[in-house]
């Protein structure tokens, strides 16, 4: 498929959606939260990829909301572009395929919101993240006010928020924002090993485990056992739970069928 901000690749089970829009270093505007949204369809209906990394090109993985398309709005238009970028971020947290954020640069305000909404964030040392909306007079408004308290407590994201201050990735680690950080030279090669690793495993176990804890996130233990449950049943019977079984006994690697729901 030809977008216009956005690059699709696919290779053995991985997606890469990588954003391109090098004028504005990669800032979404509506066009980029289109071609994004198009892109996550694509690899969504796609039985293929078992694995969806997110990445910017060149030195910014997303450099925020479009100020100067934000600039022309009035409330109503805001509430448009508020709900587009929401409702995108939205379905790429609660999607069944794992994600990959590999942030390669700046990761400030709606940049830093989508990293918030992926399932594992890997960033090289040189990256950044930033929240600089009071900064300009408005709030985080991709719901980065509802996911960063979730993600590293209420105090540590008031402070990020109410500063602005921009956190290198070793900070960002250190706050639990990312899984791992690297140096620029291995950062593409650590990224893959990990999408490579998360490929070889069952992709219908995985998309079952993601809507499991994604169901049960803001839930009692009571009710988030139940829906556990649920899903572990469902795995009972799938290709590729009696392959995996099958591969225990005979003591060889499981060669699972790619089948993601
Ligand atoms: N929007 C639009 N254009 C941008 C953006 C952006 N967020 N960021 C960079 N650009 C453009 C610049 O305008 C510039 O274009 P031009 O050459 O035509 O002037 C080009 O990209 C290159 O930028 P710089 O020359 O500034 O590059 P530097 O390397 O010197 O600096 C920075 C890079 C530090 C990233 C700098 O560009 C910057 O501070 N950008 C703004 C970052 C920012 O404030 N982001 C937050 C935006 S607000 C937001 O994300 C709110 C999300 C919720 C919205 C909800 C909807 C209501």
């Amino acid at each position: 498929m030809t977008l216009k901000h956005v690059l699709l690749e696919k290779e053995d089970g991985i997606a890469v959606i990588r954003f391109h829009r090098p004028e504005a270093l990669n800032a979404l505007n509506s066009q980029v939260l289109e071609d994004i949204a198009a892109a996550v369809e694509n690899v969504a209906a796609d039985e293929g990829v078992r694995v969806v990394i997110f990445t910017g090109e060149g030195k910014s993985f997303i450099s925020g909301a479009d100020i100067h398309e934000m600039d022309n709005k009035t409330g109503l238009g805001i509430i448009d572009y508020s709900r587009k970028g929401a409702a995108l971020f939205r379905r790429i947290e609660t999607m069944t395929k794992p994600t990959i954020a590999a942030v390669n640069g700046y990761a400030f305000g709606g940049g830093f919101e989508f990293v918030l909404c992926t399932d594992i964030r890997i960033a090289h040392e040189k990256a950044s993240f930033r929240l600089p909306e009071v900064s300009l007079g408005i709030v985080p408004g991709f719901n980065g006010t509802q996911r960063l308290p979730k993600c590293i407590g209420m105090p540590r994201a008031k402070e990020l928020i109410f500063t602005g201050r921009r956190i290198f990735a070793r900070e960002a680690y250190d706050m639990g924002i990312l899984n791992r950080v690297t140096s620029p030279e291995s950062f593409w090669e650590e990224v893959m090993a990990e999408a490579n690793l998360i490929a070889d495993n069952s992709a219908s176990a995985i998309s079952l485990v993601k809507a499991a804890m994604t169901a049960g996130e803001d839930v009692s233990i009571d009710v988030g056992k139940d829906i556990e449950l649920g899903y572990m049943t469902a795995c009972f019977g799938t290709p590729d739970q009696i392959e995996g079984f099958n591969s225990f006994k005979e003591k060889r690697k499981a060669v699972f069928r790619n089948i993601c729901v």
